[in-house]
Formats: structure tokens, C-alpha cells, sequence
């Protein structure tokens, strides 16, 4: 087991929140020291208030804490992003240059950043999109993503820094809440169905995309941080797949639970972003580099999500 102080940076997002709790059930309370730009209500362990724009403090957290890991999850996502590009880019990028700083100097041993089917855009096949293809996204998420994994994969090149990188599909979970992204309907529909048993999509019936249910998700991540180094071959970003769905289809998913439930269709903004993105993932790679295998499919992910929100 490792024996490395991992920082959470953006402990309070969808994915912090669950990967914080999944890390110090397994490193210890201790070893995982928790970040976000405010303070929560309730400190399950070491807690700091960071901005990852401030290079000097994130590097006087490392020097406190003896910092050798870290999962840098602050970020604006895709919706979000698009309403004010100028700070996405900054804090998408910014906050990867200070890390990956970090780990060039020989601060850090090992980092994880996330990156997202963002990268893709109009011009990629869309079904079964490949680790290796056309990648001209139209978003500012999406073109930060992309810049991203490019810098990762030369500061390993360049430096050996020991950077790994999954591109996350839509996440669903219950236990937070998704902040400002294009899948997020994929996580309101199934609180709406269980208060007022109908939900206004902000995606058309037929708009597919590829999701993954969180615990699939944290086991990935987690996964791929534990993998001895020369298993990991990509050091941009590897494809991940769980599933594939449609608003229509999540909808029929859940009304197998909840019948009375309705699904209506307002398609706002967002479309757009959904339709420039994939469809369906091809994760070959990382099966064969590191092992990866999706264990939820709609029909065990709605059963479980329904249950715990119940
Ligand atoms: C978003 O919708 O922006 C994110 C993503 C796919 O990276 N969930």
C-alpha cells in the first residue's frame, strides 16, 4: 500500500467528494489531505482552502503537508465554461501548469488529472470513437482538455513526469451533485422522478452519450493510479467506457421503478455541446494497458441509484 500524502485538489466537486471518502477509506484519514477554494460545513479529515490559481499557497500546502500525490479535479466543465471562457481557460490550465511544476521539480511522485469526452468534436467518428482519432472539439472545456492531455503527455516525455489521465464520460452518482456540465441531466432525472415523479430534459429524446456510474468511475481512477508505471502507456488521457444512453432510454429505465414518472424535452444550449461528442467509447487500451472493466450497466446503475436516493 502506498505510503504517499495525497492532496485532493477540488475535494468539494461531484467527483472530489466521493473520490476524497473512497481515498481515506483506503490510505487513511491522514493521508489524504482535502482542498477547495471554500471551507466545507463538515471535515472528515485534514482539510485547506486553495485556489489552484495561487502557486505560491498550493506549494506552501505541498511543503506543510509533505504532498506527494495529487488528483487535480478543480475545474469548469463544459456548460459552465461556455458562459465564461476567458476564466475557463485560465483555471482549467493554470491550476495544470502549477501542478505539473510541481511534479517537474520533483515535488510530486505521481499526479492525477482528469480529462473528458470533451476533447472530441464534430468531426470524430462518433460511435465507438477510438483512443487514437480526430479531435477538433468545439467547446472551451473541450479545447482546455485537450491542451491539457498535450502538455501532460510532454511534461512526461520531456521531464518523466509520472502524470495519468482518464477521459471521463457523464458521471452519475447519489451521493453529489454534478456541477455545470452537459450531462448532468443524467443525475437531476432521477431525483426529479423520485420527488415530483417528472423531469424536464435540457436534451432531445434521441441525444446518446456516454455515461459511467461513479463507483465504475473511483475504481477506474483508482485503478490506474496503482498501476506500475510501465503499464501505462498513454500519457495523455486513456478512453474509458461504462455505458451508452438516450434521455428516452434512462427515462424507460426508470419508469420500470417508478411508473408514473414522465420525461418532457427542452432542449437548451447544452444540445449543442452534446451533439459535437461522442457517442459510444472505445476503451481497448485501457483494458489491455491496465486491466479496466465497467461493471454497471443503465439497468444495475438506475436499480442502485434509485434505492440509495430512496
Ligand atoms: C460535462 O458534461 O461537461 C462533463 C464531462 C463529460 O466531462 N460531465
Amino acid at each position: 500500500m502506498s505510503k504517499d500524502t495525497i492532496l485532493i485538489i477540488g475535494s468539494q466537486g461531484q467527483i472530489g467528494l466521493e473520490l476524497t471518502a473512497e481515498l481515506r477509506t483506503i490510505y487513511g484519514n491522514n493521508h489524504v489531505i482535502a482542498s477547495d477554494v471554500k471551507r466545507p460545513e463538515q471535515e472528515d479529515g485534514p482539510f485547506e482552502v486553495l485556489d489552484v490559481m495561487d502557486k505560491e499557497n498550493l506549494n506552501n500546502i505541498f511543503k506543510k503537508h509533505g504532498v506527494t500525490q495529487v488528483y487535480l479535479l478543480a475545474a469548469l466543465l463544459s456548460a459552465t465554461a461556455e458562459k465564461n471562457p476567458r476564466f475557463a481557460w485560465d483555471l482549467n490550465m493554470e491550476g495544470l501548469f502549477n501542478v505539473l511544476d510541481a511534479a517537474k521539480e520533483g515535488v510530486l511522485k505521481k499526479v492525477y488529472w482528469p480529462s473528458s469526452i470533451a476533447v472530441f468534436g464534430p468531426s470524430t467518428p462518433k460511435q465507438n470513437t477510438p483512443q487514437y482519432t480526430v479531435m477538433e472539439p468545439n467547446t472551451i472545456y473541450g479545447i482546455s482538455k485537450q491542451a491539457g492531455e498535450r502538455y501532460c503527455e510532454y511534461y512526461h516525455q520531456k521531464y518523466g513526469v509520472d502524470v495519468r489521465s482518464i477521459r471521463y464520460p457523464g458521471l452519475i452518482g447519489y451521493k453529489s451533485a454534478p456541477g455545470g456540465g452537459t450531462t448532468d441531466y443524467a443525475v437531476h432525472i432521477y431525483h426529479e422522478a423520485l420527488k415530483h415523479k417528472q423531469y424536464e430534459c435540457f436534451l432531445s429524446s434521441e441525444t446518446e452519450l456516454p455515461m459511467m456510474y461513479m463507483p465504475d468511475a473511483l475504481r477506474a481512477t483508482i485503478s490506474l493510479m496503482e498501476a506500475p508505471a510501465e503499464q501505462v502507456k498513454i500519457r495523455s488521457s486513456y478512453n474509458v467506457a461504462g455505458m451508452s444512453f438516450t434521455p428516452a432510454q434512462i427515462a424507460d429505465e426508470i419508469k420500470k421503478h417508478i411508473p408514473e414518472f414522465t420525461i418532457s424535452y427542452a432542449p437548451d444550449f447544452r444540445q449543442a455541446i452534446a451533439n459535437s461528442w461522442p457517442q459510444s467509447i472505445n476503451d481497448s487500451h485501457a483494458r489491455a494497458d491496465w486491466g479496466w472493466q465497467p461493471e454497471y450497466d443503465l439497468s444495475s446503475m438506475s436499480k442502485d441509484m434509485i434505492e440509495h436516493l430512496k
